[in-house]
């Protein structure tokens, strides 16, 4: 890899990854508009060129791919609620932004995209686990503008040969994803709270199902998805998961006996535009890019659980 660009570099994701790049001894450049982003984010990663800047504006994105190599495309706004709430920010900040960053790459000529694709993208369909060769079927606004920017990286493989590489995440956790907002991830919301010894709210039954997959795995998929030879892997998309599932209700008793919570959660509606059960197939990210979920979900959440611990 020569020069690295991450966007979304102030986020839970983007930061991850470039921590892992810099830690490796590349040259990484950051873009990020601090919507979602925090600056505490960008501690530890003083090495990193970063650029506060929006990737609905087209210039801006032409700064941040002059003379890039690789993309880590991270850049969003998550939340399925968020997207039943605000569609148009949703489309703005995932749609309109990732192809203004593809025209930015194609007319630099970036060599390598890789996109944080997300498991929304397969629905409510019931059949589990979720591979790849399935129709994709979203529900919310988010999935359907994280599902449109994977179409998008497809065709610019296609017809402009750039070497697009989609990464489908399920349910991302670990230190740094923000506790904060209604909008935060069910895990680092539960996290916070237990440990303050507040009470969580499960929205439905709690035996919604996912396939919560620990940081480090994410940034792992991530180096090898930039690694791997063209011809394994421009143009495809894989899922990034651990390839195992857990209910809300089993998370929570996890979370109770490392946190030291002893009260039980709230049960309130299930949510619009919330799926079921989720869970991954990952034997094409295997067989692509030799990729394997170090991190176990129970470590994950332990490891998880530490550095919230640390921040209180
Ligand atoms: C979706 C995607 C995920 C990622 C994420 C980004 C699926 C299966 N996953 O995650 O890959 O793209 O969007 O936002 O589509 N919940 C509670 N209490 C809370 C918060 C959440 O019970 O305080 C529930 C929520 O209703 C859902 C589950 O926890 O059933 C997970 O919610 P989430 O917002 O963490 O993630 P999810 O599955 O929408």
């Amino acid at each position: 890899m020569a020069r690295c660009l991450v966007t979304g570099a102030a986020g839970f994701v983007g930061r991850s990854i470039a921590a892992a790049l810099l830690a490796r001894g590349e040259t990484v450049r950051g873009i990020d508009n601090l919507l979602t982003g925090k600056c505490e984010n960008l501690s530890g990663l003083e090495a990193m060129e970063f650029i506060e800047a929006d990737l609905t504006d087209p210039g801006a994105c032409a700064r941040a791919c002059a003379g890039i190599d690789t993309v880590f495309h991270e850049a969003a706004l998550a939340s399925v609620p968020r997207s039943v709430q605000d569609p148009i920010s949703t489309h703005r900040h995932c749609v309109d932004a990732t192809l203004n960053v593809l025209l930015a790459a194609r007319d630099a000529g970036v060599r390598r995209v890789i996109y944080a694709g997300s498991s929304s993208a397969y629905g409510d369909t019931p059949t589990l686990p979720k591979h790849e060769e399935m129709t994709p079927n979203p529900i919310s606004p988010y999935a359907a503008a994280k599902l449109a920017g994977e179409h998008y990286m497809r065709s610019f493989a296609r017809v402009y040969g750039m070497e697009t590489v989609v990464l489908r995440y399920f349910n991302v956790f670990g230190p740094y994803q923000d506790p904060g907002s209604p909008y935060s991830g069910v895990l680092a919301v539960f996290c916070q709270r237990m440990l303050a010894g507040r009470q969580p709210t499960i929205f439905g039954d709690g035996q919604q199902s996912r396939d919560f997959t620990y940081i480090d795995n994410v940034v792992e998929a991530n180096l090898l998805a930039a690694a791997a030879p063209a011809g394994k892997v421009a143009g495809q998309m894989m899922n990034v998961a651990t390839g195992a599932s857990s209910t809300l209700n089993e998370t929570f008793d996890i979370l109770a006996e490392l946190t030291g919570y002893s009260g039980k959660p709230a049960y309130a509606p299930a949510r619009a535009g919330d799926i079921r059960d989720s869970l991954a197939d990952i034997r094409r990210a295997e067989e692509l890019l030799g990729y394997r979920p170090r991190v176990h979900f129970r470590e994950g959440l332990r490891r998880t659980v530490d550095w919230y611990r640390s921040q209180s």
